[in-house]
Parts: C-alpha cells; structure tokens; sequence
C-alpha cells in the first residue's frame, strides 16, 4: 500500500501528480475474451471481481461508454439498507450488507461503508401499519428493523419535527445496520482489485451490437473500439439494458426513468442518520464531506434525459424543510439525475437470458447501491456456473410470465 504525508500530497497536487500509479491500466480490447461484462458502475465491475477472484476467469474485460461509475453508481445517494419485505429480497440485500460490512478490508480500500442507521418515517395510519408488517417480516427473517415512536424517532435524530406539522411523524421503523457508503470508492475499489486479477477495464468503448451463432448463442459484441468475441456476455448496464439487451433479440418488462438528487452547501456534521420518507418522496443524509444529500421521486414520464423535473425536487425540498425547519436557510449547491431501470414489482432481475451465454442483472429502479457487493457477487455466480446462485434464483425474467413476482413496491421506498 502507497503511504502519503501531508506534504508528499501537497507536492503531488501542485505537480498535477505526475508520477502516481494509476489504480488499473488504461487496457486494449483483446480480439477475444473468456467473458465479457457491459457496464462498469458497481454491478458489472464487482460482477468482474468475483468472478476473477472466485470463479477463477481472469481473461475477461469490462466495457463501459463512458467513464467507470459515471452511471447510476457515481449519481446515486448511496443509502445501503436490507428491510424489504419479502424473505427472497430479504436474503439478497442482506447478503449485500454484509458484505458491505467487510468491503473495504476485502478491496483494501476505504469505501467508507457508515452504518449510521436508518429511519423510515410514517406519516398516516396507513404508513405505519405497512412499517410495521415491514418490521415483522423482517424481524422473522433474521434482519434487523424495530419500530419506533415518533419521539424515540426525534432522540435519534434530534432535528427531526415531530410537531403538529403538514406531514405528522406517527413513528418510524429503524433499520441501526443500515447507513452509506462512498459511491466513487465502490466503483474504484472494485475496478483496482478487479484489475489487480489481470481484468481489462476498457473504458470509453459503447457496445452497439451483439452478434448470435446460427445456435443462436452469443458469439461477440460490437463495439466502437471494434469488434469483441466471447462466449459469455453479462450485461448490467442499469436504465440502458433494455437497450443493450434488445441488440441480442431479447425483449425486458422495464421502463427507464429520471431519478434526481441534489446536495447543498457543506455544514458542521449536524445530521446523526439517514431519514427516508416514502409518503412525501424525499429522503436525507449528510455526505463525509458536510453536503445534506437530499433525493426526490422518480419523473412521472419514462425518459433517458439525465436530468429530474423541477417541480419533483421542489416538492421534496418543501417536504424536508418542514420536517428539519433548521434547513430552510441553506443554499442547493447542485442536482443530477441518473435513469433507473424498474421492473414491473420493483424487484431486480438476475440471471439467464432465452440466449445461450447471455446473462442480465438489471431492474434495480431506484435502489440498487445497496444491493452492489450482494448483486455482483451472485452474478458472477451466474455466469461461471450457467445456473442461478441459490440466492438470485428467484430474480429470474421468466416470474413476469410465470406470475412469481416479488412485489417490493411499499419497501423500494421511492415513488416510482
Ligand atoms: P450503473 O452504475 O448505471 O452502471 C451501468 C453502466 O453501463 C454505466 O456506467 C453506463 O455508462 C454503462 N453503459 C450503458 N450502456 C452501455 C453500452 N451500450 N456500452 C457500454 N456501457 C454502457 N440505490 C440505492 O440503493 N440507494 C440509494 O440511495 C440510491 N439513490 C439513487 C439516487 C439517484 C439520483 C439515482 C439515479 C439512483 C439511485 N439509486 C440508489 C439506484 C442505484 O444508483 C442503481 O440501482 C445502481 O447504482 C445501479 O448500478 P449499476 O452498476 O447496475 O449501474
Ligand atoms: O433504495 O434506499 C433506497 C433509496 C434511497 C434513495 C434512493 N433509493
């Protein structure tokens, strides 16, 4: 590990750091590879991982468009949590928290994982009856959730006002294992230690095409760096799978939409937790770096326009103001957007594909962060062995014609 002093660091910004190792090599696409993963946010880079580190498949590349994370993973507000309802999501995303719990000694690097808990408030009668059937669920599936009323909700976080106000606090479930992570670091942490294992990372190269056997296996990707064999392809490429996936024949239940965030001007550490309110669209934490982290609701159309309505960042605004009256006074330094990919019952989709070699991880809607180690770790799975990890088996495409869907509408916890 490079160790740095305070001067060594000055030295190296003020020289434009000349002489730094990069993290991972800047690699050439190959002719051929042994699999190939599209998309390099959190899920395609650790899907890349665990399969050179577990499975053993170490010629393979991940292409992205862009830059790594500059998707969804670089755009999201990094809330990490396994209270959904149902014991399949509930054995998924807890997978993922623990692992999140020992991501950064298993990278060797800092992804900054905080559980600092979080609060899911309820604001009616209906709120809290939901809440409390998710505690349940979750308590009888060994995860970690309790109620709490809405003045044990105000001692945790103390700005909280659970006043005679537009929106009441009638209580709040608290998942304490819960919390964030540092978006960036997942995506860079997982690329070094993937690149470490001898995975071409290829940025800046789009797939536009992808070419089948007469078997009708897939036998290559187009690319605008050319064209690539493989005889396995996994795709994970969030609100632009339906895209990808339609290149190969294959057809998904998934609708893009714009999903907003935006950070205000660093402050004082002020705010203990993250807070998430289903009912009024918005949620809060405060960033490592001082930034509230506030996000909204989904666009109400389907769109791949990186950017969310105004009137959606105003309502949430409003809502949070309300309930932390000491935030009216800060200025929004900036919002994004990012597209989310979401499933007709809000759950992901990991697994097979009708395409002999043609694997898919998509569908994650608004909240995928979370699931990233979980997620990536159970595809690679996939992919090595042709067959679902126990885990993922019940995320299949074939439950939307089947009628096995794993409703998380009431836990996915933003309006979509
Ligand atoms: P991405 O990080 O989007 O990676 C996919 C990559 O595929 C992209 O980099 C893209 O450039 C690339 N790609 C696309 N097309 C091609 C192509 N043709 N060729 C090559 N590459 C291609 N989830 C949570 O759990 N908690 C949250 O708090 C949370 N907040 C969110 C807030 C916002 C504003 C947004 C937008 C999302 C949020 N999410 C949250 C959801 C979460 O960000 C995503 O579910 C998750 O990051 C998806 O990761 P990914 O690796 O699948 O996708
Ligand atoms: O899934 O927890 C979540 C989430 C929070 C904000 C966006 N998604």
């Amino acid at each position: 590990m490079q160790r740095f002093s305070a001067l060594s660091l000055l030295k190296a910004g003020l020289s434009g750091q000349r002489g730094w190792t990069p993290q991972w090599r800047t690699a050439e696409p190959k002719a051929a590879y042994d699999a190939i993963i599209v998309g390099g946010g959190g899920h395609g880079l650790g899907t890349a991982y665990y399969l050179a580190k577990e499975h053993q498949l170490t010629n393979i590349a991940v292409l992205e468009k862009g830059w790594i994370g500059g998707g969804n993973t670089g755009r999201n507000t990094t809330i990490i949590r396994s209270n959904y309802l149902f014991g399949e999501s509930a054995a998924l995303y807890d997978h993922a928290v623990k692992l999140w719990e020992t991501l950064s000694q298993t990278l060797n690097y800092n992804v900054m994982f905080s559980q600092r808990g979080v609060l899911m408030l309820a604001h009616s009668v209906h709120d809290v009856q939901v809440a409390k059937r998710h505690v349940h669920a979750n308590r009888a599936n060994g995860v970690d959730n309790e109620w709490l009323t809405p003045q044990a909700a105000q001692a945790f976080c103390p700005l909280l006002n659970i006043g005679d106000i537009r929106y009441p606090v009638l209580g709040a479930a608290l998942q304490r294992r819960g919390g964030t992570a540092r978006h960036d670091a997942v995506a860079w942490g997982y690329a070094r230690a993937a690149d470490a294992l001898g995975v071409d990372i290829i940025e800046n190269c789009e797939v536009t095409g992808i070419r089948r056997y007469g078997s009708g296996a897939v036998q290559s990707v187009e690319t605008t760096r050319g064209l690539i064999r493989a005889p396995k392809i996994g795709v994970a490429a969030a609100g632009h799978t339906s895209v990808i996936m339609k290149m190969a024949g294959v057809g998904l239940p998934l609708e893009s939409y714009p999903l907003q965030a935006l950070v205000s001007e660093p402050i004082k550490p002020v705010f203990p937790c993250v807070v998430m309110s289903n009912t009024i669209h918005a949620y809060i934490s405060q960033s490592d770096k001082g930034e509230l982290v506030i996000g909204a609701g989904t666009d109400a159309y389907t769109s791949y326009t990186q950017r969310g309505a105004l009137h959606i960042s105003g309502h949430a605004l409003e809502a949070v103001c309300e309930l932390f009256p000491m935030f009216r006074r800060l200025r929004m330094l900036r919002n994004w957007g990012g597209i989310v990919d979401v499933t007709p019952d809000r759950s992901p989709i990991i697994g097979k594909t009708p395409v002999p070699g043609l694997y898919v991880n998509c569908g994650w809607g608004t909240g995928g962060f979370k699931a990233t180690p979980g997620s990536a770790h159970v595809f690679a799975w996939t992919i090595a062995h042709d067959e679902p990890h126990p885990i993922n088996a019940p995320f299949t495409l074939e439950r939307f014609r089947d009628g096995n869907l794993i409703d998380e509408a009431a836990a996915a916890a933003v309006a979509h």
